[in-house]
């Protein structure tokens, strides 16, 4: 264990919508802890100031820190925000012994925690809110409380009041302590007398702090129900009692500019968060070695390579230690922002280590069977490309590292339309990736718009006779075949059959027809891939010298060209199968999305594990889902979200049609 610490560090997770002020509040607790010297208004001292984070000025990745406070070691990660980059958050909280939901105080903002805090309820991470920029707002408390209860499924237990003065925040009431403090400078607290104004809504508010909690303890409702007022050192031991259990949800307030409310949030971390069994529970792998590690975070640093955020839950993790196939060679531990070289890390505790090789985020380093965060489905899709072919390995090569480095990233080729696409979750995560190739990759590559895989088939069938001659002086080719097409059933896919009798075609080149046959299907008569078409050769004639595989070849081929035009060709596109999930409020709305995008909407659910949700089952077609996420977050104050997956083709006519063959004309010239 580190020296001079206590216990062994207390990992929280800093977490909350975009610009909440997370990072300022993290910069504060630094400047407020001695850690740093400088204090944050808005300037970075330290953190994500990749060139990635500053272009969409936004976080776009966790920072790391730690922090020494009466004693024992904290280490904080905060993460970024924008549900964009909630991979990073989950991958993140699971390591974590608390989440810290930063919030702004306005009713709107809070309905928009209802996904996040959805999350850390399904997963029992034990979680407070801290809510924010109280400086900036006259939002009542109890309207705030009010819209706090509306989004949690945990009891929320307001714990302060603010004080004010005129339209300032100058201090604020602890309802445990049934104290009152001015707010000074740096953060620092003085108390006060109780100001005659509040002596009504402190009581109210404290008794319903208490009824709140009285739930889970017997003495205390006695208490209530006698009209006693409980002690105030009974009240703090069930207030800590019941966080460690992870049985209510804390509201603390501040002003993290201001250093306002952070010593009281260090405190309450301090009294009242879990130690860390539980969080060594949730990620304890079933099977593996006597030493294991969590991955909560991936990063490929300019000079050190790759390097592993992990915490250790179980055993003891040193320098040159064969761990899952793995030789630890490096270790390292945070001191405030920077990072020193360790011997050796116990469990509970942070470590970074460099080049594991082969292991993800996510993963358990050591350890089998131990339960992941869940994954984000990706939502949204570019295609790329590089300027220049040679850079396609480096391409490649970068691809894998940013795919490391964040989980919600994927990759597909697209076979058909022969784009390489990069899916994440939204617009916002694939501006990060661009900065990311072109400023720390180098790589010259283009953004575009994916192509949809759209395919055609035929609705009537013909009998062709076709012959592939040539003669040119000596040797020729000569190839005689007559097939019949025919549609067939969506979904069969194709088929090739053949009936010809006494030897009117060789056996051994009726495998090349098939192969002329199939060569065509690539590109039908409108431009693209050919599906559920039925191909039976009846009949031909070959020549003892000329014919050849490639003469065969050729007449298949060529009866495809000649007939299909002939054959009532039609465009099929792409429908998925799309499950949109939203709280309640937002349903018609998002109706008429589905409306406005093509949808048939199938059936209506309420979401299983979220109360206050539903989800709408649709067919959409995979043109309309493409940038489906923008509109439906912007409609839904963020909270919107959806899954999809192929499901059919369908015949696409009238206009639309005809806009994609004229994309598709277009494209071909
Ligand atoms: N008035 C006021 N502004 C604040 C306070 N805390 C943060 N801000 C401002 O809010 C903006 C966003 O703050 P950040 O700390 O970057 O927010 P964040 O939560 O880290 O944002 P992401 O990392 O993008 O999710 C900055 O301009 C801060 O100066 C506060 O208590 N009061
Ligand atoms: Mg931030």
């Amino acid at each position: 264990m580190t020296q001079g610490i206590q216990n062994g560090p207390r990992v929280v997770a800093l977490v909350g919508p975009y610009t909440s002020g997370k990072t300022t509040l993290l910069e504060n607790i630094l400047y407020m802890t001695e850690t740093t010297r400088r204090r944050a208004n808005g300037e970075r001292v330290f953190g994500d100031d990749s060139a990635e984070a500053k272009s969409l000025s936004m976080g776009v990745d966790i920072n790391l820190a730690s922090v020494l406070y009466l004693g024992d070691q904290y280490i904080f990660i905060d993460c970024p925000g924008s549900v964009e980059f909630s991979q990073e958050m989950r991958n993140a909280v699971h390591a974590a012994d608390i989440a810290v939901v930063v919030a702004e105080p306005e009713p709107e903002k809070i309905q928009a925690l209802s996904p996040l805090l959805r999350d850390l309820e399904n997963d029992g991470i034990p979680h407070l809110l801290f809510i924010n920029k109280i400086d900036h707002s006259n939002v009542h408390v109890r309207d705030l409380a009010a819209a706090v209860d509306d989004v949690s499924a945990l009891p929320a237990v307001l714990r302060h009041i603010p004080i004010r003065d005129g339209g300032s925040i100058t201090g604020y009431v602890d309802l445990a302590h049934k104290r009152a403090y001015s707010y000074g400078m740096d953060g620092k607290s003085e108390l006060i007398d109780m100001p005659a104004t509040l002596a009504e809504q402190v009581k109210d508010e404290r008794f319903h702090m208490l009824e709140t909690i009285a739930d889970f303890h017997d003495e205390l409702m006695e208490e209530l129900l006698e009209d006693i007022d409980p002690p105030c050192d009974e009240v703090f031991k069930d207030l800590a009692d019941d966080m460690r259990q992870g049985r209510i949800m804390p509201i603390l307030m501040g002003c993290a500019t201001q250093g306002y409310g952070l010593r009281r949030l260090m405190k309450a971390l301090r009294h009242e968060m879990p130690g860390f069994e539980l969080a060594s529970k949730r990620m304890m792998p079933t099977d593996g070695e006597s030493s294991s590690a969590y991955i909560f975070k991936t990063r490929h640093l300019p000079h050190m390579g790759k390097m592993s955020c992990g915490r250790v839950i179980k055993g003891t993790i040193s320098d040159g230690l064969h761990l899952g196939g793995n030789k630890i060679s490096g270790l390292y531990r945070l001191h405030g922002t920077e990072v020193k070289k360790t011997a050796l890390a116990d469990a509970g505790e942070v470590v970074l280590i460099p080049r594991l090789d082969g292991v993800r985020t996510g993963e358990t380093l050591g350890g089998r069977g131990a339960p992941k965060p869940a994954s984000l489905q990706p939502v949204y899709s570019v295609s790329l490309q590089v300027n220049d072919r040679k850079d396609e390995a480096r391409l490649s090569e970068a691809l894998s590292k940013l795919l490391e480095e964040d989980t919600s990233y994927e990759t597909e080729h697209c076979v058909d339309t022969g784009q390489l696409l990069l899916w994440g979750q939204g617009e916002i995560h694939m501006r990060a990736a661009m900065a990311r190739l072109r400023e720390k990759y180098g790589l010259d590559v283009a953004f575009g718009k994916p192509r949809v895989p759209y395919k055609e088939t035929i609705r009537r069938s013909k009998i062709q006779h076709s012959r592939y001659k040539k003669q040119s002086g000596g040797h020729g080719q000569f190839g005689d075949v007559i097939v019949e097409i025919r549609p067939q059933a969506p979904g069969t896919g194709f088929c090739f059959s053949e009936k010809v009798t006494g030897g009117a075609i060789p056996k051994q080149y009726i495998p090349s027809v098939e192969a002329g046959v199939k060569d065509y299907l690539s590109h039908g008569p409108l431009g693209f891939p050919v599906v559920d078409v039925a191909v039976e050769l009846q009949d031909g004639q070959y020549h003892s010298v000329d014919s050849s595989d490639m003469a065969f070849k050729m007449a298949g081929r060529m009866a495809m060209v000649e007939a299909m035009p002939d054959c009532d060709p039609i465009l099929l596109e792409p429908v998925e199968k799309v499950q949109v999930m939203a709280p309640t409020a937002h349903m018609a709305k998002i109706n008429s999305l589905i409306a406005s995008r093509r949808g048939q909407i199938l059936g209506f659910n309420s979401r299983p594990g979220w109360p206050g949700w539903e989800q709408i089952e649709a067919e959409m077609p995979s043109a309309e889902i493409q940038d489906m996420i923008i509109e439906l977050r912007s409609l839904t104050q963020g909270t919107g979200t959806f899954q999809h997956r192929f499901d059919h083709l369908t015949e696409l006519g009238g206009r639309l049609k005809d806009k994609v063959l004229s994309e598709r004309e277009l494209l071909a010239r």
